[in-house]
């Protein structure tokens, strides 16, 4: 019998009052998980309860900011002492700055870098300690078709999620003897606010160049749904996946595996 059971483990999942992590977050819930999340500001932290409970599940929400290495060993005690110890951690909290990358300031790279970089990192380091005591657990980063391609315009994005994927691969190497498994789950092009930009309606309302260029690149021909991703979430973070470790999932519709659509071949 598989087990993709999360019953009676606790998930933290960052950033998740809204986006993929909220849908990860709802994938997660439905598979048994107690839910916590958390969001840098209160007035997203209580939408994102709400939004929780309109779908029924009863989340843990706090305010903390990822990158800041204080409240982040705050957030895990309480979360310890409140909810129970943490047996999955999804560091899915992050930023993108479309800047060219001459034109971007050091100051926006390295905001970039720390939040989608060090705030795993910072988070990882935190709960990690436990895990061990506890005899294992799960860490799942959520990584990018930035962690192997590169475009105009996002270098600090794709230099962070680059990392991100290396830091994965680490994890699993130097915590794997203590039963914690770190994977990564890549996400192609999915319909969040992070990339509505890219998605918007011209103004004679033909579909943005980007979105007709990602349709193209994308077997599937569609965007994805952060929904797409809770099914792979939920098999990294169950004991299916027991034996899978420093794996990058790429969940992306088939992007990575296709040259593109010639034009004119529709
Ligand atoms: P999103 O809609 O922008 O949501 C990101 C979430 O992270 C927001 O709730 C945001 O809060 C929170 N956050 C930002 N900085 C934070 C910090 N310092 N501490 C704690 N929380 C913080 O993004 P998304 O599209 O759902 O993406 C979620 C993750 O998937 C990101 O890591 C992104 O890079 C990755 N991803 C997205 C796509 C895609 O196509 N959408 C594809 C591949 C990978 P605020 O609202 O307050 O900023
Ligand atoms: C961009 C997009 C991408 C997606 C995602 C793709 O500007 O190219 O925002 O970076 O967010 O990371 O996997």
């Amino acid at each position: 019998m598989v087990d993709f059971s999360l019953k009676g483990k606790v998930a933290l999942i960052t950033g998740a009052s809204y986006g993929i992590g909220f849908a990860i977050a709802k994938g997660m819930a439905s598979a048994g998980a107690t839910i916590v999340f958390n969001d840098i500001k209160q007035e997203l932290v209580d939408k994102g309860l709400a939004a929780y409970k309109e779908a029924g599940i009863e989340a843990h929400g706090y305010v903390c900011d990822v990158t800041d290495e204080a409240a982040v060993a705050e957030l895990v005690k309480k979360v310890t002492e409140e909810v129970g110890h943490i047996n999955i951690l999804v560091n899915n909290a992050g930023i993108i700055m479309r800047i060219p990358m001459c034109d971007m300031t050091a100051a926006q790279f390295r905001k970039v870098i720390d939040i989608d970089l060090n705030g795993p990192f910072i988070m990882s380091k935190a709960v990690i300690p436990d895990m061990i005591e506890q005899g294992g657990g799960k860490i799942i980063n959520i990584c990018s078709m930035m962690s192997e391609l590169g475009r105009e315009t996002v270098s600090a994005y794709a230099a962070a999620k680059g990392g991100l994927k290396m830091l994965t691969r680490n994890i699993a190497s130097e915590y794997g003897k203590y039963n914690i498994q770190c994977n990564g789950i890549g996400p192609g092009y999915i319909a969040t606010p992070q990339t509505a930009p890219l998605r918007e309606r011209q103004p004679d309302g033909s579909r943005h160049p980007f979105d007709q260029f990602i349709i193209a690149k994308t077997p599937a021909e569609r965007w994805g749904e952060a929904e797409d991703l809770a099914g792979p979430a939920v098999f990294l973070a169950s004991p299916a996946s027991d034996f899978v470790n420093g794996h990058i999932l790429y969940v992306d519709g088939g992007i990575l595996a296709y040259i593109g659509k010639q034009p004119g071949n529709d």
